[in-house]
């Protein structure tokens, strides 16, 4: 068997493999050492990816629901030319404002966003609701603030770092950074480096750790801006980055310096004596970083926790270095720059919500459906998502759901969501299509891979590109054959045919505008067809969902071409960027797209003083109200949602996937574990304010008292049947949420739990 080069789909770093294949079926998994990022690197949960490729909820034709529930089979013809005329339907009744998208790609699957985001448009519609906007937004609207633009993203580097500051992440389970178990391993058998881990429960990343700061849940922002205020208290900050790269330090000192130290390490119950040194040593470290993730930004002060770890890095100047934070450059742009000063993002009917980078917050999605009036939601599209088991609270968006007038779910799999759709339609996998990740956030080096389809498409099921550009043709939104266009697409290959083909684009939508923002579909339906790939797989799925990277391409090349032609591409002004296309079409482990040189972190930076804005009067006022904020007091705190050994968001529906672990059990400490009259694999009932839910005990003393855990990524109904693991967005509510952006306080959920009777 020859093996063929892919990537895995289940988490953000989406490493190289190289797979054996016979006929429908994985035979063999393992870490390409080609892949110009992982470079060989696995974890355990890429060997089980058959369990994804094949298994009895993957959808095999389209599917409507009749009135009595039932799903039936139908045509791609007839499906498509009832939901285009709904949709039209909608459109002319309401306007844009009734429709919304969500999802448009998951962890790995963003070659269709292009596609997809057109029916936006379409729908004269511009609301996007997205997963990253119930975790990242209140960081992608500080970075706003700080750094002249959301799309500012910050990198960490911590495989160069000498002193790396982990806090609410566990990358041990839930990676997020290059080869994780490599890079913490390496990190701790070096004297010479130090790794800091700030988490309530003594993780396995906590576990490899210098130093574990195992504060109270949802304590970050007192503890952060402890740090900071010792920082300055000790004269440590950077005093040369801050006056020739920064902005407001003296507004942000005033408040650091009325900061109670003491008290505030008292409110986190940790050490004061490590808190020192932990702010010392990283100020005084010859390189360092912070890494980030869920446990600061779905946990209380959400916000506020973004601007202060960034502080913590930037107050430093541990930024723009080797082994820093740094800004990077993307090549597909998943962010768009919107903040609330933006008119031309409508904001919603019922909450009066502005976007954040482009992106709508799943957590006001069911009340703008629910809510009175001519401007409600009523027409929907879910692509690549599972809401329903996602979004905070289920209840609340089973009832939504059930009051759309349409509801099409775009999905591989039978999901909870799919299950209330007026249609469901059927997707190629991944593997059975042309793909690739818009996770590509690296800094100085950046790569890009364009996957190979391995199979082809089961049954009926389509590629994204496939479903949105015969939705948009039965619109009749573009015309279904563009002869001048297919002509000049057809003649030689070569930089010059496509060359060729832009111009005749161009005119074509010079004359059209109308035509404009359905780009993606005419360039795959002309152009598309044409392409060829050094490796040409005729007998599988054609190239042509591949052709608007040709565009981001160009602009990538025309963005930074200092950096393109590092990454080893060549060409003049006009070719640089056609290269860089041909290059990412022929290479199946992935190219390096960017290599940057270290300066290059000021032009990314989008201020036009080109300086970081440090005084952000919303930040400045949050901090100030931490003084006076009240301790909270709760018999229990749900962490829900946790990363473990064998979850990988809602990807994989059949439970035989999991080694260990099969009913997502709740962890607690052996404590609250007595005090309750609970047992290890006890059954037990956990209820919230907004619902309950059974449960399944497993004693860990690595928590904290007080706290319990359960897993994110359970609680599917594989083949209809009950609910394997804890459906945890049961418990969770839409409200008990950050006041700016709106992402859940998942990680701290007030419970109770009594032993089932
Ligand atoms: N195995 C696995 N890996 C995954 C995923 C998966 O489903 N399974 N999902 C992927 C996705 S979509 C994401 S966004 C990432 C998320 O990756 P992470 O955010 O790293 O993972 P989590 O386990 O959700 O939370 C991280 C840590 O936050 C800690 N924490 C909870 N509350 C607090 C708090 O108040 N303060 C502090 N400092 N820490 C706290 C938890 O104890 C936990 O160890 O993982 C990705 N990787
Ligand atoms: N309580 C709580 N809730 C959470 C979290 C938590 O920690 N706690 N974590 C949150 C986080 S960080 C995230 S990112 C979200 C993730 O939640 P979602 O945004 O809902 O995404 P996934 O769970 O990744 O679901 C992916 C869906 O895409 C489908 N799919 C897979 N491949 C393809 C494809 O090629 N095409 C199409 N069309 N569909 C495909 C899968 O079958 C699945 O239904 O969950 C969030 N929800
Ligand atoms: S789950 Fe993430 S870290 Fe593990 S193999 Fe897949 S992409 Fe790599
Ligand atoms: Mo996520």
């Amino acid at each position: 068997m020859p093996s063929e080069q892919t990537a895995c789909i289940l988490c953000s770093r989406n490493c190289g493999l190289r797979v054996e294949t016979e006929g429908t079926r994985f035979t063999s998994i393992r870490g390409d050492d080609a892949h110009p990022m992982s470079k060989g690197y696995l974890c355990q949960k890429a060997a089980r990816l058959a369990h994804y490729q094949e298994n009895a909820d993957l959808l095999r034709h389209p599917l409507r629901r009749e009135p009595d529930g039932r799903f039936v089979r139908v045509g791609w013809d007839e499906a498509l030319a009832d939901i285009a005329k709904r949709l039209i339907d909608i459109r002319k009744r309401y306007g844009g404002r009734a429709f919304a998208f969500y999802g448009g790609g998951g962890q790995g699957n963003h070659l269709g966003g292009a596609y997809s985001r057109q029916l936006l448009k379409a729908m004269k519609s511009r609301f996007v609701y997205s997963a990253l906007a119930q975790e990242k937004t209140g960081d992608f609207w500080v970075n706003g603030r700080l750094f002249g633009d959301q799309r500012c993203h910050i990198t960490e580097d911590v495989e160069h770092a000498d002193f790396v500051f982990f806090i609410g992440t566990n990358p041990f389970q839930a990676h997020g950074i290059p080869n994780a178990r490599d890079t913490l391993r390496a990190l701790k058998k070096d004297p010479s480096r130090t790794m800091v881990v700030v988490d309530p429960r003594k993780t396995e990343t906590a576990r490899l750790a210098d130093v574990h700061l195992q504060l109270r849940p949802g304590t970050d922002a007192f503890l952060l801006a402890a740090i900071l205020a010792i920082i300055v208290r000790e004269g440590l900050h950077d005093r040369a980055f801050l006056s020739r790269r920064c902005t407001g330090f003296d507004a942000l000192e005033a408040e650091l310096r009325r900061i109670p130290i003491e008290e505030f390490v008292r409110r986190a119950d940790v050490p004061l004596a490590d808190v020192e040194r932990v702010a010392r040593d990283f100020a005084r470290a010859r390189t360092a970083c912070v890494r980030v993730d869920l446990g600061l930004q779905q946990s209380l002060h959400s916000t506020l926790n973004s601007y202060l770890e960034k502080l913590l890095f930037l107050v430093t100047g541990h930024f723009g270095k080797r082994g820093s934070n740094n800004l990077h450059s993307f090549f597909l742009p998943i962010l768009g720059n919107t903040d609330e000063r933006d008119a031309r993002y409508p904001r919603t009917a019922h909450h009066g919500m502005h976007p954040i980078a482009g992106l709508y917050p799943p957590n006001i999605l069911p009340s703008e459906i629910e809510h009175e009036g001519e401007d409600r939601l009523v027409g929907l599209f879910v692509d690549s998502a599972n809401p329903v088991m996602t979004g905070a609270n289920t209840a609340a968006y089973e009832r939504a759901f059930s009051k759309l007038e349409l509801l099409v779910v775009v999905d591989v799999a039978m999901t909870e969501t799919a299950a209330l759709a007026h249609y469901v339609l059927p997707a190629a996998t991944q593997f059975e299509k042309w793909e690739c990740t818009g996770f590509n956030l690296e800094f100085p080096d950046n790569a890009f891979h364009l996957r190979h389809p391995l199979f082809p498409p089961r049954a009926e099921a389509l590629p994204e590109p496939e479903i949105y550009t015969r939705l948009l043709e039965a619109m009749g939104e573009i015309p279904r054959s563009f002869p001048v266009l297919e002509r000049v697409a057809a003649i030689e290959p070569g930089r010059s045919r496509h060359l060729g083909f832009l111009a005749a684009l161009g005119a074509k939508l010079a004359l059209k505008p109308r035509l404009q923002p359905y780009a993606a579909s005419i360039v795959y339906r002309t152009l598309g067809s044409a392409l060829r790939t050094a490796r040409a797989n005729p007998d599988r799925v054609s190239a042509a969902a591949t052709a608007p990277l040709l565009a981001l391409a160009l602009d990538l090349a025309n963005r930074e071409p200092a950096a393109v032609r590092r990454a080893g591409h060549h060409g003049n002004r006009l070719t640089l960027g056609i290269s860089l296309f041909q290059a990412i079409l022929d290479r199946p482990e992935g190219t390096l797209v960017t290599r940057h040189e270290r300066e290059d972190v000021w032009s990314l930076l989008r201020h036009t003083d080109r300086r970081i804005h440090l005084e952000v009067p919303e930040m400045l006022a949050a901090l100030r109200a931490l003084r006076d904020e009240p301790e909270s007091v709760h018999p229990l705190v749900l962490l829900a949602g946790e990363r473990r050994t064998y979850n990988a968001n809602q990807i994989f529906r059949d439970p035989a996937w999991r080694r260990t672990d099969p009913d997502g059990a709740m962890r607690m400490h052996p404590t609250d574990a007595r005090e309750l009259g609970l047992e290890q694999g006890s059954k037990a009932v956990c209820s919230s304010a907004t619902g309950e839910i059974a449960v399944t005990i497993d004693i860990d003393d690595a928590l904290r008292p007080g706290m319990v855990t359960l897993p994110h990524g359970y609680g599917m109904r594989y083949q209809g049947g009950a609910p394997v693991g804890p459906q945890l967005n049961r418990l969770t509510s839409s409200e008990h949420c950050d006041p700016l952006a709106r992402t859940p306080f998942h990680k701290h959920v007030p419970v109770r739990v009594r032993p089932a009777s």
